[in-house]
């Protein structure tokens, strides 16, 4: 018989996935914001995390907890918007999972069961933050972190991250191909394949790393271009997106979201981190590369692009926002799904015009607070000679 608590949170679930989600009253012209997360642990089906059976649960306890939902990769398919989302048990390993929504604001609900990936890598620990990229081969790819305990040095936490790579045309049936092997950056995460042929080669941006943690000598956001998918192996990585002393890149930075191809430029929202007293702090950040060559960087906007706000600021990894998911509509409208604070997922709503109104019309950064103060004197006496007009 099916424990009687089950029909509570049952209905108490419905009522989170039937909740409509607004525009916040957040403005800066760039993108809207929505007040609700689009997903949480509370979206996790019930089925998932009970054993329902009032008999084997005489409690109704989790047997299976669910203590976050982050990270998502995004793709529109046939009007439907579906997230694959990074979904950590109390376990603390991850894994990933589809919810799909009408809207792409709200309504997401996840399928009856998670992605069960090809067990490939009998030393693969951990798996998160798949990149979805619809290419033009006709196959969709996710690029993921393959996590694997490192077994060369004593110390517990001591891990190598790679990236896992699967393809599928439906996100029902995956066929995973080998991981990507960068052969001058020992660990690799953060990376993603753009949607197109380059020089037709496939092409992937990276992020060259000497530890798991640490980027250490790699320089930023690297590209690099192979011959084959199913094997692929990069030899020479170009950095495209550098770290720079005092910005927000400082730490480390990383591909975000799959490019999307504007009218001017690839449109990237990355992630940007610095440290500080009180830890690191990951935000967006967006920048523009050439059309026809994808590692040419275009447009440099200064600063940050999206920061953690509010509520957003605090979860199991605080002061965090993180892409791995956009979806670009054909008529221009661009949803950007974020994680905070590796806890939850959020939606910020925007276009491509005003995307590419952002990326070049937003001042690059001078890097020295003297030529800051410049900067921004200029922008006041152009408006104080226009208030004086009026
Ligand atoms: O905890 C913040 C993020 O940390 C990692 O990102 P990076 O490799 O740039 O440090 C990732 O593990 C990511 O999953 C996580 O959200």
């Amino acid at each position: 018989m099916i424990h009687r608590q089950y029909y509570v949170e049952l209905e108490k679930q419905e009522r989170l996935l039937a909740r409509k989600n607004r525009k916040s009253s957040f403005y800066n012209g760039i993108y809207d914001r929505y007040e609700d997360p689009v997903l949480t642990r509370d979206h996790a089906p019930l089925h998932w995390r009970y054993d329902l059976d009032a008999e084997t649960n005489p409690y109704f306890m989790e047997r299976l907890g669910v203590n976050a939902v982050m990270n998502s990769g995004a793709i529109e398919l046939d009007g439907k918007y579906y997230l694959v989302a990074r979904v950590e048990g109390n376990d603390r390993k991850s894994f990933f999972a589809v919810a799909e929504s009408d809207s792409g604001v709200d309504g997401f609900r996840f399928w009856d069961y998670p992605v069960v990936l090809p067990d490939t890598c009998p030393e693969e620990t951990n798996v998160y933050d798949m990149r979805l990229t619809k290419h033009e081969d006709g196959w969709i790819y996710g690029v993921f972190c393959s996590e694997s305990k490192d077994t060369t040095t004593p110390d517990l936490s001591a891990a190598v991250a790679q990236a896992g790579i699967v393809r599928t045309k439906d996100l029902k049936n995956w066929e995973r191909l080998d991981n990507l092997k960068t052969l001058r950056s020992p660990q690799q995460r953060n990376v993603l394949l753009h949607p197109e042929f380059v020089n037709g080669k496939y092409a992937f941006y990276t992020r060259p790393m000497d530890g798991f943690i640490d980027t250490g000598s790699g320089g930023g956001i690297g590209f690099g271009l192979c011959d084959d998918i199913e094997h692929a192996v990069i030899g020479e990585e170009i950095i495209t997106s550098k770290r720079v002393y005092h910005t927000l890149t400082e730490c480390k930075n990383g591909a975000g979201a799959v490019p999307i191809r504007g009218k001017k430029c690839w449109i990237h929202i990355a992630h940007g981190v610095r440290n500080t007293a009180a830890g690191l702090r990951y935000v967006l950040y967006a920048f523009g590369t050439d059309l026809k060559d994808p590692s040419r960087l275009v447009a440099e906007p200064s600063g940050v692009f999206l920061v953690p706000l509010g509520s957003e600021r605090v979860g199991d990894v605080s002061n965090v926002v993180f892409t791995n998911g956009a979806i670009a509509k054909k008529d221009g409208t661009v949803y950007i799904y974020y994680a905070s604070c590796d806890t939850r997922m959020h939606v910020a709503v925007t276009d491509i015009d005003r995307l590419e109104d952002y990326l070049f019309h937003t001042p690059k950064d001078p890097l020295r607070s003297p030529d800051c103060v410049k900067q921004r004197c200029g922008l006041i006496d152009k408006n104080r000679r226009l208030l004086l007009e009026q």
